[in-house]
């Protein structure tokens, strides 16, 4: 995990919103990453230092959810790896339903505030984690983030996590439903090759349907591989672009929260 690919070591983690000057909160908990400076790489090591952080993050994330359940927000954690069209589904999202459900939206990237400054232009209220070297959110940024993003009772959270298929998978962020987001471009095989990211998710939002012809991608046996990781994992085809397949997933958004 993040022990082993570096990520983090720069443990200064920058919060911005839209149009606002908002105060740098260094990022407060310990990300594991001794190892890096004690020269103690041995295994056991590192794999307590690993299990001591997931843990730090479980109780965070507990938190995270009883705060959610105590103001009625239900919280969604959108996991992809890069450029499967989370921003995108959330920008139409927004604009088809935006006014009959709040939404309010953290929007996690190592660096830039582009994608906080296409989901304001779309028309939500947005706070921009940028996690520096870091692969992922944690529960403790999402804690950061809500205290500045203040969202409202009975609100739905849509948390688009860092683009990466495999560190997200491990930190729980005190969500309700965790949906994983692949592209047809991405291949079929994704996931029994990254396995951990499709068993932890409720809904696998398969993306970019416009481009099926164009390619040779098999729905079915991406359906049938995500299958065998997850017996419970739901699907939903969209295409983002031409808008088909949308009205499935506000149905299950409203029939989810
Ligand atoms: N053809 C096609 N392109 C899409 C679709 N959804 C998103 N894209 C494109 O995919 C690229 C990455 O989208 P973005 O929303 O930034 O992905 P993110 O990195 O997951 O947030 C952009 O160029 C989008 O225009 C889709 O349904 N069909
Ligand atoms: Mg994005």
């Amino acid at each position: 995990m993040c022990g082993t690919c570096g990520c983090g070591e720069e443990d200064k983690i920058k919060y911005s919103i839209p149009g606002k000057n908002i105060e740098e909160h260094t990022h407060s908990h310990d990300h594991g990453h001794h190892h890096h400076h004690d020269h103690d790489h041995s295994h056991s090591h590192e794999i307590q230092l690993e299990v001591d952080v997931l843990s730090k993050n479980n109780k965070l994330a507990e938190r995270n959810r009883g705060y959610f359940e105590a103001l009625n927000i239900k919280a969604l954690n959108l996991v992809s790896s890069p450029g499967s069209g989370k921003t995108s589904l959330l920008e139409r999202t927004i604009k088809e339903i935006g006014n009959d459900i709040k939404l309010y939206i953290i929007e996690g990237d190592q660096q830039t505030t582009n994608d906080a400054d296409r989901i304001s232009k779309a028309g939500a209220p947005v706070i921009q984690i940028n996690t520096g070297n870091g692969c992922h959110l944690d529960a403790d940024m999402i804690n950061n983030a809500v205290k500045q993003l203040k969202p409202e009772n009975n609100s739905v959270l849509m948390i688009e996590n860092v683009g990466n298929l495999v560190c997200p998978s491990m930190f729980d962020l005190g969500e309700s439903k965790r949906v994983v987001i692949i592209s047809t471009t991405e291949g079929e095989d994704k996931p029994i090759k990254y396995p951990p990211m499709f068993e932890t998710s409720q809904l696998c939002i398969i993306n970019k349907t416009d481009l099926i012809p164009y390619l040779d991608f098999d729905i079915e046996k991406l359906k049938e591989y995500a299958l065998r990781v997850n017996h419970h994992i739901e699907f939903i085809e969209v295409s983002v672009k031409t808008g088909e397949g949308m009205d499935k997933w506000y149905e299950w958004l409203k029939t989810n929260i």
